[in-house]
């Protein structure tokens, strides 16, 4: 799979800035992507795997599975290469325009343009319908936090009943286990190559861009809209991944 995303390295908060811009998924981001998310979420590859199985088991004949938020595909690519059903149709969707032309090329060059259908749009608006498996990986958490209920109520609502939710966030938690969680993400961050100067201008970059749900609010708005079976399945520091079936 990783062949065929885009590998150029990552190095875009390498240089001093005077003021540090805040994050976007524009062009420069979206050309070093696959690199800058396998260095920077922790267990990224193993959550992409998982997801796989978890669509596997809970992808249903004649439905839709949605990749919310899709980046350059990832999600969509590793379910299409898994699941052996044939009468399903991914939706890989995402508002960066450079994100999803890159996501096209990698789908049209995998040969999976059958499969997976890739929107340029935005997750509140985006119609949900006949849905067997819906995954939001780490996208909730960059839409504002007033507007995340929307999105989780119209997941619900376009959800088969035994479909599956797959929500993967970055949480934020009480003030010791955070910082706890966050120094040991950062040495994460430098093992695998970023700087001090890297790892603090990041994080200015994404202050009020990326604003974390605690673990307690995420299980709270899954609950509110009607899901019953809620689980969390994956946590690595300050990353961690839930499921709810309808
Ligand atoms: C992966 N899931 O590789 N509607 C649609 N897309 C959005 C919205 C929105 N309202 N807001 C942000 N995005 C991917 C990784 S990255 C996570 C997802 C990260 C998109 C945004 O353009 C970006 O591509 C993606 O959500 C978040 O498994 O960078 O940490």
């Amino acid at each position: 799979m990783q062949k065929t995303i885009q590998q150029n390295k990552d190095t875009l908060f390498e240089k001093q800035f005077e003021s540090v811009k805040a994050f976007a998924f524009d062009e420069q981001v979206a050309e070093v992507f696959s690199d800058m998310i396998q260095r920077s979420v922790p267990g990224y590859e193993t959550i992409l795997k998982s997801i796989a199985m978890f669509a596997m088991k809970y992808s249903q004949e004649n439905s839709n599975i949605y990749d919310l938020g899709c980046s350059l595909g990832a999600v969509s690519v590793t379910i299409a290469k898994a699941i052996e059903k044939k009468n399903y149709t991914i939706h890989a969707i995402d508002t960066s325009v450079s994100m999803i032309k890159r996501c096209q090329a990698i789908v049209n060059k995998e040969n999976l343009d059958e499969q997976i259908v890739v929107h340029q749009d935005d997750i509140l608006n985006h119609k949900i319908e006949n849905a067997s498996v819906i995954v939001s990986n780490f996208t909730l958490q960059f839409l504002p936090q007033n507007q995340r209920q929307k999105v989780i109520e119209n997941i619900f609502s376009g959800l088969n009943n035994g479909g599956i939710f797959i929500l993967s966030e970055k949480v934020s938690g009480c003030n010791a286990t955070d910082d706890f969680m966050i120094d040991h993400y950062h040495a994460y961050k430098k093992i695998n190559g970023y700087s001090n100067k890297e790892i603090q201008q990041k994080r200015q970059a994404l202050k009020d861009v990326l604003v974390p749900d605690s673990e307690d609010e995420i299980f709270q708005r899954l609950s509110d809209v009607g899901f019953k079976s809620i689980f969390k399945w994956f946590q690595c520091f300050n990353f961690s991944s839930f499921i709810a079936i309808k």
